[in-house]
């Protein structure tokens, strides 16, 4: 019986009001390998990044749990650590999408690199601009009036 070596796939991302192509994402990245291990931002890393989630960091971890492509979650903190995370997890594939070509080419020192096409049509920032249009709208706002 040989053992069989688990294919760790690594990846990251802010994962703000969870969406389809979020789940496109790691559901790509998963079937890349046997476990999917993901660097989720914390708030004051998004900060870092000039990104405000709506959701903060519990409640986007309490989400991301539940899809059933992701294996693990751990903190993502800081741009300084992928390296040392795909070392520390033994991955063997690191995948983001596509708006990332060639900006983490520096992970090929550790594992495979693969940047995966995003989904068109969604993204965290049009449901923001969905919603508050939503907000805008004069049966919400006469709705509003009643409260
Ligand atoms: N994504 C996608 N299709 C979309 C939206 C997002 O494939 N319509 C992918 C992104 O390319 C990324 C992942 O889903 O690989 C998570 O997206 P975000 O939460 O926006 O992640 P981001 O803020 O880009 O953080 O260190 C890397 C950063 O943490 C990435």
């Amino acid at each position: 019986m040989t053992a069989t070596h688990e294919r760790i796939v690594l990846t990251y991302g802010t994962f703000d009001l969870f969406h389809p192509g979020h789940v496109q994402l790691l559901k790509r990245a998963r079937d890349l390998g046997s476990r999917l291990v993901v660097g989720l931002s914390t708030d004051e890393f998004n900060a870092k990044k000039g990104k405000q989630s709506v959701m903060r960091y519990e409640d986007r971890k309490t989400v991301l749990e539940s899809c059933r492509y992701v294996d693990e979650i751990f903190a993502e903190e800081d741009w300084s650590q992928k390296l040392n995370d795909a070392r520390r997890l033994g991955a063997d594939v690191f995948v983001m999408g596509d708006d990332w070509t060639g900006k983490f080419d520096f992970m090929q020192e550790a594992c495979n690199v693969v940047y995966l096409a995003r989904t068109e049509g969604v993204s965290t920032t049009e449901i923001k601009a969905s919603v508050q249009g939503l907000n805008r709208h004069p049966v919400a706002q006469a709705a509003m009036q009643l409260i």
